[in-house]
């Protein structure tokens, strides 16, 4: 059976979490925490979660994971668009969300979380990147139903485990959310929060967090 090596602190472990049980892929979780450990490099080379383990064979970096449990199973509750047009969508998508949402935002993770300094102009800085982000997101999404048009995909996999993230260290810090004033995602989130494996998902993570932010205090 599939391991998940992680944590449900980290977004990217939920993706991929997330991502296993919509497909309806068995999987065992083991907790990990990042690591430059000569022996954890072994498994993920640059010392992060998630990773999973295959017939002792470890895989890592989330979108190659899912790309992986997708070619292993592609007619399993298929989550990657069958069309090499609609594949694109669903990875621009992705993308967008992760190098420009999510990148942007986890700069300010130590701060929002752990009270690491941070200036009001860094603060500054990650919003206008942030806006610059949501605008390109805007232009490719469709919520019709699913983030990409059709049925549940990978970009939904990674919007609802991702973006909530971005919110929630901008309200930490005092910032604007840039995701609060559109309604059409707040609505989507709404509709995709209704499945049971987003909201067992959502849960563990918020368990997780809670433990994880009252251990450092
Ligand atoms: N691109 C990676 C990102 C994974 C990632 O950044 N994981 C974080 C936890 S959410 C981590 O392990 N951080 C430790 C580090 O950056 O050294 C993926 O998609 O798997």
């Amino acid at each position: 059976m599939l391991t998940l090596y992680g944590t449900p602190v980290s977004n990217f472990y939920n993706k991929v979490k997330l991502a296993l049980l919509e497909k309806g892929i068995p999987f065992v979780e083991e907790f990990a925490a990042p690591s430059q450990e000569p022996e954890f490099l072994e498994k993920s080379p640059m010392g992060k979660i998630p990773f999973i383990k295959d017939s002792n064979e470890y895989i890592f970096e989330s979108g190659v994971i899912l790309e992986y449990i997708e070619s292993l199973y592609p007619q399993k509750n298929r989550l990657m668009p069958a069309t090499p047009w609609a594949a694109a969508v669903c990875r621009s998508i992705i993308t967008i969300i992760e190098l420009y949402l999510d990148g942007p935002a986890r700069r300010l993770l130590p701060a929002a979380f752990f009270g690491a300094p941070t200036t009001p102009e860094e603060v500054q800085n990650v919003q206008a990147e942030l806006d610059r982000g949501v605008a390109a997101l805007k232009r490719l999404v469709k919520f019709n139903p699913c983030i990409a048009g059709g049925d549940l995909s990978y970009a939904d996999i990674c919007a609802i485990t991702v973006l909530p993230m971005v919110s929630m260290v901008m309200t930490t810090l005092g910032g604007k959310d840039p995701l609060a004033d559109w309604k059409e995602l707040q609505d989507y989130f709404a509709f995709l929060r209704t499945r049971p494996h987003v909201q067992r998902v959502e849960a563990e993570a918020k368990a997780a967090r809670e433990a994880f932010i009252a251990s450092k205090k």
